[in-house]
């Protein structure tokens, strides 16, 4: 088989930037290791950036999002008693749209027929060959059959376990990592969110996040040690634990109900550079990691592709391979505001086990200074919103 483009991994990033370079006539092949199935299973992200909306209603493809998503002109951040309400469309006139990842992934998947996009579903092995070179090959098992892919370039979209980022030499990379002492326990359930915007709060029991898919599908999240395992949490105790750490207003309206899906997600800041190698271009999870708190994990592989897309049109629509020499640098100035974002509001609102009272009044200072500034707040809107691509 021979393509253009070879992706690899059928996440958003993936399906994301199959779409765009089909919509340029770009031939591409998408592989991904696990079934259609599996990859909807994954309940993740739930904030839209406009990027992201964007590139959707680019594409075309925003007609239930358009229909389902739930446009929230603020949220809020909650310290005990106070909650500090960030009004996005107040200060910057901007706004974020609230819409399940496994429902943009469903949107993208559904439309690979009629867009004539190529996925191939339960490719085992996938492995990359000669990226350093200007012919690379993909080389994958399906149905039992080890197959080839000739390709000109490969998009690294296979998250942060794949093989593509393995497949640069650790002599050219550079790594920069923040592990965090707790991960998020979430928790999806066919009850009605008790806010109608965002709530996050910093609790001395620890963080709290109510969060929703639908005016009827809410997701609540709860910081919990890494040595705890779901099997820790009957779905009693998540309640219980919400109810206390998002305060009595909250809790209040908080609906109870049983669990659709609950699981931990460690937290990390990780970034590795240069996000391209050769003919290998790496995108979203595959080069970068953050932690929930700022919403940015999928809207950032969405601006990836957005760039990675540009680039690969500019080569092989205009011969241009500037952009693909500059995609690196690009994605990264945007990535490592993100990530500056993200580890920011983490360590805002969360309790680390190692702080002691000084660490606390800082976080109070600064909840103090944010509830008290026009500019601060508008800052914190800027980089919720997602800062220009
Ligand atoms: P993805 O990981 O989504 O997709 C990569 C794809 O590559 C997967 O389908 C995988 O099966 C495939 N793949 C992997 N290895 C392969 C191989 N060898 N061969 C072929 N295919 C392969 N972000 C938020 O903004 N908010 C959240 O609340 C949030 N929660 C998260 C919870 C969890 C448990 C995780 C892991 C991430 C979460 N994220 C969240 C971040 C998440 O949304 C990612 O940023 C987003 O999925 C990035 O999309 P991709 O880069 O496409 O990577
Ligand atoms: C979610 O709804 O899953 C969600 C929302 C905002 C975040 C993280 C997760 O910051």
């Amino acid at each position: 088989m021979r393509t253009k483009v070879c992706i690899v991994g059928a996440g958003p990033a993936g399906l994301l930037l199959g779409h765009l370079l089909r919509a340029e006539g770009i031939a591409c092949v998408v592989l991904e290791r696990r079934s259609a199935e599996y990859v909807l299973g994954r309940i993740r992200a739930g904030v839209l950036e406009q990027t992201t909306v964007s590139l959707m209603e680019r594409l075309g493809l925003d007609e239930r999002l358009t229909a389902e998503g739930l446009v929230h002109d603020g949220f809020n951040l909650a310290d005990g008693e106070r909650l500090i309400r960030i009004d996005i469309a107040g200060l910057i006139g901007k706004h974020v749209v609230v819409y399940g990842q496994t429902e943009l992934t469903r949107d993208l998947m559904e439309a690979r027929e009629e867009r004539d996009l190529e996925v191939i579903y339960e490719a085992a092995d996938v492995a990359l060959h000669d990226v350093e070179t200007d012919a690379p090959f993909v080389s994958f098992v399906k149905d039992g059959v080890r197959q080839r892919i000739d390709c000109r370039i490969i998009a690294g979209c296979d998250g942060s376990h794949g093989p593509s980022r393995q497949a640069i030499p650790a002599s050219v990379g550079t790594e920069y990592e923040r592990e965090y002492p707790f991960g998020w326990l979430g928790i999806l359930a066919d009850v009605p969110p008790c806010n109608h915007e965002l709530i996050y709060a910093n609790h001395p029991r620890g963080f709290a996040l109510a969060s929703m898919r639908s005016p009827t599908r809410s997701r609540y999240y709860v910081d919990v040690p890494l040595t705890e395992s779901i099997g820790d949490w009957p779905d009693e105790r998540i309640w219980d634990e919400l109810a206390i750490r998002l305060g009595p207003e909250a809790a209040a309206h908080i609906e109870r109900g049983p669990a659709l899906e609950k699981s931990i997600a460690p937290l990390r800041s990780y970034v590795f550079a240069p996000m391209r190698y050769g003919s290998l271009m790496l995108c979203g999870d595959a080069a970068h990691i953050v932690p929930p708190t700022g919403a940015k994990g999928l809207n950032l592989a969405a601006s990836d592709v957005l760039y990675a897309a540009e680039a690969l049109t500019a080569f092989f629509k205009r011969n241009d391979g500037d952009a693909i020499g500059g995609y690196s640098n690009r994605a990264l100035a945007r990535v490592w505001k993100s990530e500056r974002f993200s580890w920011s509001l983490t360590r805002l609102m969360h309790r680390f086990p190692e702080d002691g009272p000084f660490e606390r009044a800082m976080q109070v200072a600064e909840l103090d200074y944010i509830a008290s500034s026009r500019a601060a707040q508008t800052s914190i809107a800027e980089n919720y919103v997602g800062l220009p691509v």
